[in-house]
């Protein structure tokens, strides 16, 4: 790849912990390829690029290539100022990024996907919906400040985290989760969900880029 080209994010047709690196790309209006990769090529041709196996990867226009949702979020994030550079701010942020990412969206959420047993699954699932994910979003709630966005009041990587975490629970793909009612359930929440959609860039980007191509938002 020539020092010309974009940045290049190759992840599948979906929004998963791709979305949020997405986001913050559109959002700053940083110039990049978005490549969605169909699943059967994916199997058929794997790992093609990809340093560890997995989707997604970035692409450097150096053609460097890494892998690591998390570390690519924040590559982007420091790229386009979405992660501060004052140290007790990035911490801020990062603490707020570890809390989704991790125990909300894999440690949580994530974790029930892997149960094989039916009965198991619903039984975890109603237990997330009824008491576990609503603790957790209170307690996020409680964190919150006035400005519409998590902290330091403005936009950083943590939102587009949350943004993207709870577009995926309210789209009805996560069984027994009803993530639209968790929202609707709680104004601060919704509040901060009205106010990331309608940013700029953000509705641009499920407007024009995302037009039937990947379900965006939480009302949908
Ligand atoms: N820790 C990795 C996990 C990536 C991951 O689990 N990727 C999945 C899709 S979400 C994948 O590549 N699945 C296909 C495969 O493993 O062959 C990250 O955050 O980037």
């Amino acid at each position: 790849m020539s020092s010309t080209q974009p940045l290049k994010l190759t992840y599948f047709g979906i929004q998963g912990p791709a979305e949020a690196i997405r986001l913050a790309l559109a959002v700053s209006k940083t110039p990049f390829t978005d490549e969605l990769i169909p699943g059967t090529e994916w199997k058929a041709n794997k790992p093609m690029n990809s340093p560890w196996g997995q989707l997604p990867y970035l692409t450097l226009p150096s053609g460097e290539v890494y892998g690591q949702s998390d570390a690519i979020l924040r590559y982007v994030g420091r790229l386009t100022g979405l992660l501060p550079t004052d140290i007790i701010e990035e911490f801020k942020v990062n603490e707020l990024v570890g809390f989704i990412q991790q125990d909300l969206r894999d440690r949580k959420v994530g974790r029930s996907m892997s149960i094989k047993d039916p009965a198991e699954k619903a039984a975890y699932r109603a237990e997330l919906n009824d008491d576990v994910l609503p603790k957790m979003l209170d307690s996020l709630v409680e964190k919150m400040d006035e400005s519409g966005f998590l902290c330091l009041g403005h936009l950083t990587i943590a939102d587009l985290c949350l943004y993207t975490f709870l577009n995926w629970i309210s789209m009805g793909v996560v069984d027994g989760v009803d993530g639209k009612a968790l929202v609707l359930g709680r104004p601060k929440l919704l509040g901060f969900m009205e106010n990331l959609s309608g940013l700029e860039g953000v509705k641009e980007w499920n407007e024009e880029q995302r037009k039937g191509k990947i379900p965006i938002d939480f009302r949908a």
